[in-house]
């Protein structure tokens, strides 16, 4: 009774001597052009340089596990429940009328791309057919949550769905129920103890060992090829980092056999590491210490972060794009935004929001440094970010912000803006797309003409940063907001996999006699 995902691994064929498909792969030759600038004051000399590559995309789409931590909460069961409704089809009735399941809010099931030209223009497909990815309908879920409500129940809670949908999800989603979880008060909100019924007792290495028997026990249980770990549970505190006990894989491991401080999000972190399986974190704390991201290096496992871009952030890292690139100069934002979910309760109390705080706020960082004709050497705008708890509003959030931006010869700019929507249904489809393009670098390899041994991404990966509120990037790489620098980014590397150039946007066969 299900709609099985259709095979959509190759709608996309390239005809071009650059690009071989054999049995596994799809092998393109690529070559990638980047400049080096050396500066002397106000003069720049530009030096082109041209690198080789070879890409390799495993043709074979796995079959995809994913583990959410914090699968009870409003975006575990909405992004649950939504795929659920996608695969068996469901639509329900509203007060406005007929609605059906889809995956809107999603750049690879609900956006395209553009290959080119044909007789009646310009051809844009949808991004999933770029290369073959997982279905999000064919993903097998399980997870972990403090909280033992059964995801029938906890869809219930969180408020999110319309009752009519619950109405036919309920069955199904009666029958998951989340696995005892790792709860250690300090981290989180005092708000949050009522919630904690479903715990895994013992030491530290206990937990991480608990942990690791369950990602194996889903893998066995399920059949999935493939399991990948996300952390969508509460917000936590920051966690200090500490010489010798979490800025290096052995002290961090050394740490966690002794119980000193490691948070559950760093000890889930961990666990997936040493089981092999990519782990991202979908929220605002420094989960990623040192050590952990030594320990995803050593073992060449990826990882991601931090926190998702789902509302107000997305919008700030297109605005502030934009104004800084048009050469006009924010010098005031405000953020302010109340909700009244168990997420905004979490973050009523003041070291919570604090996490937050610091993810929202860096995310103009890049973009203003990018612009020294705007911006003396370590100016930035006034940047202030409140969050209100307000019950009242659930799950829909209100986000309501302020750019003010100097214009010509002593003008200003004001820009207001009032957003509101429901946040789960934000952030559902960015967890899908993180999850899916996490697998699909599993399966790109490459070379260069010079380093002719096949390597993968680095561990740390900087390619889900269009996803996240604050990227992590490998150390001394540049991190990158601004948002149509990272989809180029996504869009152009897939491109390269098929040995196509980047999207240039120069049009030049219309701008020509
Ligand atoms: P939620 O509060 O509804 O869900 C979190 C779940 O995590 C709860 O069910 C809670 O019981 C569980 N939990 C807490 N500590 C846990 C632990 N140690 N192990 C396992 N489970 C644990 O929150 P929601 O709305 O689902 O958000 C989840 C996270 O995603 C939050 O940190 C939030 O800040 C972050 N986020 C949400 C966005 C959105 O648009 N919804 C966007 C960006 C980030
Ligand atoms: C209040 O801001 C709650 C948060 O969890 C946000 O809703 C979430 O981080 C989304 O933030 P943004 O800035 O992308 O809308």
């Amino acid at each position: 009774r299900y709609n099985k995902a259709p095979n959509m691994a190759e709608l996309i064929q390239i005809n071009s001597t650059n690009v071989e498909y054999s049995e596994k792969y799809i092998e393109s030759q690529y070559s990638y052009h980047t400049s080096t600038v050396s500066r002397d004051h106000d003069k720049y000399t530009v030096t082109p340089c041209t690198t080789r590559f070879t890409f390799r995309t495993e043709r074979a789409v796995p079959r995809l596990g994913v583990m959410l931590v914090g699968w009870g909460g409003n975006n575990g069961t909405t992004v649950t429940a939504a795929v659920l409704a996608n695969k068996m089809g469901l639509s329900w009735r509203t007060k406005t009328g007929l609605k059906k399941s889809n995956y809107f809010g999603s750049l690879f099931q609900a956006s395209t791309v553009c290959l080119g030209s044909g007789p009646e223009g310009e051809v844009y497909a949808p991004f999933r057919d770029l290369l073959p990815m997982v279905h999000p309908n064919d993903i097998v879920f399980d997870g972990w949550d403090i909280s033992s409500m059964d995801l029938g129940q906890a869809m219930e809670r969180a408020k999110v769905l319309d009752w009519a949908l619950q109405e036919q999800l309920r069955p199904y989603m009666a029958k998951l129920k989340p696995r005892p979880s790792v709860y250690i008060p300090e981290f989180i909100a005092a708000n949050q103890e009522q919630r904690a019924d479903n715990l895994i007792a013992g030491t530290k290495a206990v937990q991480v060992e608990q942990i690791r028997k369950d990602i194996r026990d889903f893998r066995e249980k399920s059949g999935v090829d493939k399991v990948i770990v996300l952390w969508t549970a509460n917000t936590e505190r920051f966690c200090d980092i500490i010489p010798g006990v979490n800025d290096t894989a052995n002290n961090l491991l050394a740490a966690i056999e002794s119980g000193a401080e490691v948070s559950p999000s760093t000890l889930f972190a961990v666990a997936s590491i040493q089981e092999g399986c990519a782990y991202i974190n979908g929220s605002p704390q420094n989960t990623f210490v040192p050590g952990a991201v030594e320990l995803a290096v050593q073992k060449g496992v990826f990882i991601g972060g931090d926190d998702f871009k789902s509302g107000q952030t997305k919008i700030k890292s297109v605005l502030v794009d934009f104004l800084v690139n048009a050469g006009i100069k924010p010098t005031s934002i405000v953020s302010y935004n109340h909700l009244g979910n168990n997420d905004g309760m979490n973050l009523s109390a003041p070291q919570q929001f604090r996490s937050k705080e610091i993810s929202k706020s860096n995310v103009v960082d890049d973009m203003v440094q990018s612009n020294p004709l705007l911006y003396a050497p370590g100016e930035r705008p006034d940047h202030c970010v409140v969050i209100k708890y307000v019950p009242y509003v659930g799950d829909s959030k209100r986000a309501m912000d302020e750019y003010i931006s100097e214009i010509m010869m002593g003008g200003t700019n004001t820009i207001a803006l009032h957003n509101t929507c429901e946040d789960s249904l934000l952030a559902s489809p960015i967890i899908l797309d993180l999850v899916i393009l996490t697998e699909l670098c599993q399966r790109i390899s490459f070379c260069t003409e010079s380093d002719p041994v096949y390597q993968s991404f680095h561990s740390v990966l900087s390619l889900l940063s269009y996803l996240c509120k604050a990227p992590l990037v490998p150390r001394g790489a540049p991190v990158v907001n601004a948002f149509f620098r990272q989809r180029a980014c996504i869009e152009n590397v897939m491109r390269a996999c098929l040995g196509l150039p980047p999207q240039s946007h120069m049009q030049l066969e219309h701008k020509m006699q």
